[in-house]
């Protein structure tokens, strides 16, 4: 996904985080918008920096090394920059059709999916995205609003995989094999098979992946 070298990734992800656990805003913005008027693609951006720095962040906290508070406050800036970045998107001109993005009731984190909304919608989609924690009948609801054709589930909590099977049998039941299900997150990281109610589905343990299964 990058076309950028490694180093000045590492190099901007090192800087990036810095600036975000010592609080400041303004500068981590402001090397995101050098880096990208420099030529660095956002979806290269969103996946090199954001994802890969929210990940040290979850060792960091991990292990002690930061509070939670610090985590609140990179993962605040992080959501922050990128809702600045995202009018910088172009849209493609190729409408591939209608998707809607959620993640699971119970399910607190959302940058992820949030990203994937994003570089797919500058892919072609037309999507409706709903953030996290949403009730199963309200994502229905929004499945049929939106006329999806794929509709995309978000789950990092392993725990939260029975609110996934849930919410696809709901769908499967109220729209049969009219909308595509695509999973994501990190708890499809730690599933070594897949649950039998999930099989069907398609899997995107990325945004590259996202983009792949979708085109
Ligand atoms: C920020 C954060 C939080 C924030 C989230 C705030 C928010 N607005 O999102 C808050 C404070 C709420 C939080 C809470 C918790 N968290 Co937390 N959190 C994180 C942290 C640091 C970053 C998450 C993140 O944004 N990652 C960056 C994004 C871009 O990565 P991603 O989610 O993997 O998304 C990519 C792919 O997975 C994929 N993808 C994601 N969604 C979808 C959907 C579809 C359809 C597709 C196709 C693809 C896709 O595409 C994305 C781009 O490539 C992670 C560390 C980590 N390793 O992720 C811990 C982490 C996930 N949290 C963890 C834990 C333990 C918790 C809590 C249980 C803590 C607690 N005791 O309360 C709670 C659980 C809350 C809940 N019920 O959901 C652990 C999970 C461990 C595990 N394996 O189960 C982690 C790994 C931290 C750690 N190292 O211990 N957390």
């Amino acid at each position: 996904m990058t076309t950028v070298n490694d180093s000045f990734a590492a190099a901007l992800r090192q800087e990036y985080l810095n600036e975000i656990l010592a609080g400041k805003r303004k500068p981590a913005l402001e090397i995101i918008m050098d880096a990208y008027h420099g030529g660095y693609p956002i979806p290269g951006i969103y996946m090199d920096v954001f994802q890969e720095a929210l990940y040290e962040i979850g060792r960091l906290w991990e292990t002690n090394q930061i509070t939670v508070a610090d985590e609140h406050m990179g993962t605040a800036i992080t959501q922050y920059v990128m809702s600045n970045l995202y009018q910088f998107f172009e849209v493609a001109e190729r409408q591939r059709g209608k998707l809607v993005m959620t993640g699971v009731e119970g399910e607190l984190h959302q940058v992820g999916a949030n990203m994937v909304a994003d570089v797919l919608e500058a892919d072609g989609w037309d999507v409706m995205f709903l953030g996290t924690n949403v009730p199963e009948e309200g994502a229905i609801e929004s499945i049929r609003q939106h006329k999806a054709d794929i509709f995309g589930i978000s789950s990092t909590m392993f725990f939260n995989i029975p609110k996934v099977i849930r919410l696809v049998e709901a769908t499967r039941k109220e729209f049969g094999d009219s909308v595509r299900i695509m999973l994501g997150g990190g708890a499809f990281r730690t599933v070594q098979e897949l649950p039998p109610e999930l099989e069907g589905c398609l899997v995107a343990l990325d945004l590259s992946e996202a983009l792949e299964r979708t085109r």
